[in-house]
């Protein structure tokens, strides 16, 4: 662990030292795809250069730690809980029988999918941990649909480089490509082998657990895929910039 974060910051102060000699680094960032979409902000050269190091040292394989049965909390905790919207709310009395997670953008085949649909395509569970930037964690069992079979069964164009989640709140996001067909990115319809609660993010959320909790959306609507992300809200890739959280929060 402390040896990974020390090759992270020799790799990312050496970025930073090119940075500040000349701009380059940002200009080369861009040029392989290493440039976080809030890059422009007070922050983003630093931003960029956290995502951008992160990304030359991942693999795409690299993955999430899982734990044992053992190790799973006795206590799940909440943060933020489930929208006071008409919509949701009626869709939560239906035990949303009538809701469908619409999937579309630059994609060959726009689809929707129930939640039935979703729970009978091919699952995974995973142990892990979900970790909220204000310093609390809990490590549960997730289940749910790989995020990469449901965007296989849509074709996504292959200049296709985000996926957008939109939430029944405002707290819409998104991810790149690599993280979005990542084997750990599940939507996540379980936990702790019951359907998932209301407040920890029904019908549907992200769990993707290589990324801090704010990354894993909750109360899913719909999904959009695009290969420009700064036609969307104010071009930031988030709402969390607008509150003071960076894009990416890679783990
Ligand atoms: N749609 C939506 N998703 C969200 C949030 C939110 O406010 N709205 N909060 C995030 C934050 S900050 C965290 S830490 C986790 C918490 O998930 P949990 O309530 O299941 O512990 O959900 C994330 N997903
Ligand atoms: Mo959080």
């Amino acid at each position: 662990m402390s040896e990974k974060i020390s090759r992270r910051k020799i790799i990312t102060a050496g970025l930073a030292t090119a940075a500040g000699v000349s701009g380059l680094a940002a200009k080369i960032a861009d040029r392989y795809g290493l440039l976080a979409p809030d890059s422009g902000r007070v922050f983003g050269a630093g931003e960029a250069l956290t995502y951008g190091a992160q990304r030359l040292l991942m693999s795409h394989h690299s993955m999430a730690r899982e734990f044992n049965r053992s190790e799973m909390s006795r206590q799940t905790t909440v943060n933020h809980e489930h929208p006071d919207d008409d919509d949701y709310e009626g869709f939560l009395e239906r035990h949303f029988s009538d809701w469908r997670l619409v999937v579309e953008g630059l994609v060959a085949r726009p689809s929707s999918f129930s939640l039935e649909d979703l729970k009978g395509m091919p699952s995974r569970s995973q142990i892990t941990m979900l970790t909220c930037e204000e310093g609390w964690s809990f490590i549960a069992e997730w289940i749910g649909v790989p995020l990469a079979h449901v965007l296989s069964l849509v074709f996504p164009n292959s200049g296709a480089k985000w996926v957008v989640f939109y939430p029944f709140d405002d707290f819409w996001g998104s991810i790149d490509m690599p993280e979005a067909l990542h084997p750990q990115t599940l939507l996540s319809y379980g936990m702790n082998g019951k359907d998932l609660s209301p407040d920890h993010g029904a019908p549907i959320r992200l769990r993707i657990p290589r990324q801090l909790g704010y990354k894993n959306l909750k109360f899913l609507n719909r999904i959009s895929v695009t290969d420009d992300i700064k036609k969307i809200g104010d071009g930031n890739g988030s709402a969390a910039p607008e509150i003071g959280y960076s894009w990416y929060a890679g783990i």
